[in-house]
C-alpha cells in the first residue's frame, strides 16, 4: 500500500516533501484553488458538516476514511496508483518500449492538451452544480453532490499536479487557466461543449452523473493506457472515485423511475398529464432528459473520423480503454466500415478511434437501461426507456447539424424542427422538473418525485443525518 502524507500542507504519496520547487509551486496554487472553490464551490454550504470520504491510500481495499467535514477544508491531494514495475508502452508504434518517466518533447503540447482537456471538465462540472444543495431531494443527495464535487476537486488537483511537475512554465500557466475558465462564460468557457450546459435540477444532475461521468470513465480508462506512466498512474486512481458518481447517476434515476412507477399505481394512470399533476416526473419526461444528456455526451468523444485520435493512438499517448482485450495493439493494418451521412467509407482504424470508444459506451450506458426497464416491465408499464442513436442532435462530428431523429434516421428539416422539444425538453418540461425542487432536509425525508435509495452510505441508516446544515 501507498500511504499518503496528510501532515503536509497537500496530502500526496509522491514524495512532495523531497522536491521543494515543485511543493512551492503547488503551495503557491493551493490558495487560489481555494479562492476558487469559495467563489465557484457549491454555493453557502461552507459552514455545513459534510459525511464524506478522504483518499488515505490508493490500496484497492480501504483506500477511503469517512468522515464528517467542512468542504473548504477537505484535504484534496495528490494520489498516483503504486507503479507497475517495468512497465511497458502496450499499444502503438512505440508498442513494447519502456514506458515513460518524462514527457519526450516531440509530444510536449499534445500532451499537455489533453491533460489540460481532462482537467478542465473537472471544475467545469463543480461550476455547473454549484446551486443544486438549494434544492436537494434529501440530506442523501446532498452529501452524494457534495461528494462528487469534492472528488471532482480532487480530479483537477490530480491534473495539476502533472502540469506542474512535467510541463514547466507553461504547465504553471495552464494550471492557472483552469480556474480562469468558467462553465457557461461568454467570454472564457470551458473546453468542452457538454461542460458548458447548465445542471439546475435533480434529473439533470442524474443524467449528467450516469451519462457524463461515464464519458469520464472512458476518457480516463484510455489515458490510464498512455504511455506517460504519470498520467496513467493518476488516472488509475482517479477512476476508483469516478465509479461512484456514475453509481449516483444510476440509482439516482433508477428511483425516479421507481417513484413514478408508484405513482402510477397509486393514481391508476399511465397519463403523463396525471403522473405530473400528481407531482412526479412522467416517463416519457425522463426519456428526454436521457435523449438530451446522452445526445450531448456523446459529442465528448470527438469526431468519428479523427487525425487527432490516430496520432494520439500511434505514438502511444492515449490508448483504447482496456486496451488489453484487444488483439491488435498496432492497427496499421486495420480499416473500419463507417456509416456517414454520404454513406459507407472504409476507413483506416487508427482513424475511427474515436467512434470505436463511442460505440463501447453505448453499450456501457445500456446496463442502466435494462435495470430501469426491468421494473417498468414489473410494474406491468408498457413503456420502455431507450437510448438515442448517436447520430442524434450531434454538434460535433460527421452528424453535426444534420437533422436526425432519436433513432437515427435523416428526417426533413423542417419535421426535425417541429418534433424536437418531443424528443429532448422544452421549456415548459424543464419549468415542470424545476418546479418539483423544492429542498428537503430532514433526515431520511426524500421529495415527493423521487424513491428513497435501498441503503445509505458506509453502512449507515438511509435517516442518519449526511449534512448537519448548522
Ligand atoms: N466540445 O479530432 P477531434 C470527465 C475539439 S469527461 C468541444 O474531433 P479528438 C468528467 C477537439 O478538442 C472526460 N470541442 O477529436 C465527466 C479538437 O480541438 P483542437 C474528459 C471538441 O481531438 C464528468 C477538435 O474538436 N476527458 O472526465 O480526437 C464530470 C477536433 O477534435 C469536442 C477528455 O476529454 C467537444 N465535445 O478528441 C467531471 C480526455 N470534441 O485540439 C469530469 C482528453 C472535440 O483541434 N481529451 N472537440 O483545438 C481528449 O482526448 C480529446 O480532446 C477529445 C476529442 C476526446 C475530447
Amino acid at each position: 500500500m501507498s500511504g499518503i502524507t496528510y501532515s503536509e500542507k497537500i496530502p500526496n504519496n509522491v514524495d512532495l516533501a523531497n522536491d521543494r520547487t515543485l511543493q512551492r509551486a503547488l503551495e503557491h496554487w493551493q490558495p487560489h484553488f481555494l479562492q476558487w472553490w469559495h467563489e465557484m464551490g457549491p454555493s453557502d454550504f461552507e459552514a455545513a458538516h459534510v459525511y464524506l470520504r478522504t483518499a488515505i491510500s490508493v490500496d484497492a481495499q480501504g483506500w477511503a476514511h469517512y468522515g464528517a467535514v467542512h468542504m473548504p477544508e477537505y484535504r484534496w491531494g495528490i494520489f498516483l496508483a503504486d507503479p507497475v514495475a517495468e512497465r511497458k508502452v502496450g499499444f502503438g508504434d512505440a508498442m513494447g518500449a519502456p514506458a515513460w518517466q518524462q514527457v519526450p518533447g516531440e509530444y510536449r503540447s499534445t500532451l499537455r492538451r489533453l491533460i489540460v482537456t481532462q482537467g478542465d471538465t473537472e471544475p467545469a462540472s463543480v461550476e455547473q452544480q454549484r446551486l443544486l444543495g438549494h434544492s436537494c431531494p434529501s440530506l442523501y443527495d446532498l452529501r452524494n453532490l457534495f461528494q462528487v464535487n469534492v472528488e471532482e476537486g480532487r480530479h483537477l488537483w490530480a491534473m495539476v499536479y502533472l502540469l506542474h511537475a512535467h510541463f514547466g512554465r507553461d504547465g504553471r500557466e495552464e494550471a492557472e487557466e483552469l480556474l480562469a475558465r468558467h462553465s457557461g462564460d461568454a467570454d472564457k468557457p470551458r473546453i468542452l461543449t457538454t461542460f458548458n450546459e447548465p445542471i439546475s435540477d435533480w434529473l439533470s444532475f442524474y443524467c449528467f452523473t450516469y451519462f457524463t461521468d461515464r464519458d469520464g470513465k472512458y476518457q480516463l480508462k484510455s489515458l490510464a493506457e498512455s504511455a506517460f506512466d504519470p498520467l496513467s498512474r493518476t488516472c488509475r486512481f482517479m477512476l476508483t472515485e469516478e465509479a461512484h458518481h456514475m453509481f449516483v447517476g444510476e440509482t439516482g434515476i433508477g428511483r425516479v423511475v421507481k417513484r413514478t412507477l408508484e405513482v402510477m399505481k397509486e393514481t391508476g394512470s399511465e397519463n403523463p398529464a396525471r403522473i405530473r399533476a400528481a407531482g412526479a416526473v412522467d416517463l416519457p419526461l425522463l426519456q428526454k432528459y436521457l435523449n438530451f444528456w446522452c445526445s450531448s455526451s456523446l459529442d465528448l468523444f470527438g469526431s468519428e473520423i479523427s487525425s487527432n485520435s490516430a496520432a494520439n493512438f500511434a505514438s502511444g499517448l492515449k490508448g483504447r480503454p482496456d486496451e488489453s482485450q484487444y488483439d491488435d495493439h498496432v492497427l496499421r493494418e486495420k480499416t473500419l466500415d463507417l456509416v456517414m451521412p454520404e454513406g459507407t467509407q472504409n476507413v483506416p482504424m487508427l482513424n475511427v478511434l474515436n467512434e470505436v470508444m463511442r460505440e463501447s459506451y453505448l453499450k456501457d450506458c445500456e446496463i442502466g437501461l435494462k435495470r430501469w426497464n426491468r421494473a417498468i416491465e414489473r410494474a406491468g408499464v408498457d413503456f420502455r426507456l431507450t437510448l438515442p442513436s448517436s447520430r442524434f442532435r450531434r454538434s460535433i462530428g460527421a452528424w453535426a447539424g444534420l437533422p436526425v431523429d432519436p433513432r437515427g434516421n435523416l428526417v426533413d428539416k423542417t419535421a426535425f424542427e417541429k418534433q424536437l422539444f418531443d424528443w429532448i425538453p422544452s421549456e415548459s418540461d424543464r419549468a415542470f422538473v424545476h418546479s418539483l425542487m423544492h429542498k428537503v432536509t430532514e433526515p431520511g425525508k426524500m421529495a415527493a418525485w423521487i424513491a428513497p435509495p435501498e441503503r445509505g452510505i458506509n453502512n449507515l441508516a438511509v435517516d442518519y443525518e449526511y449534512v448537519k446544515l448548522h
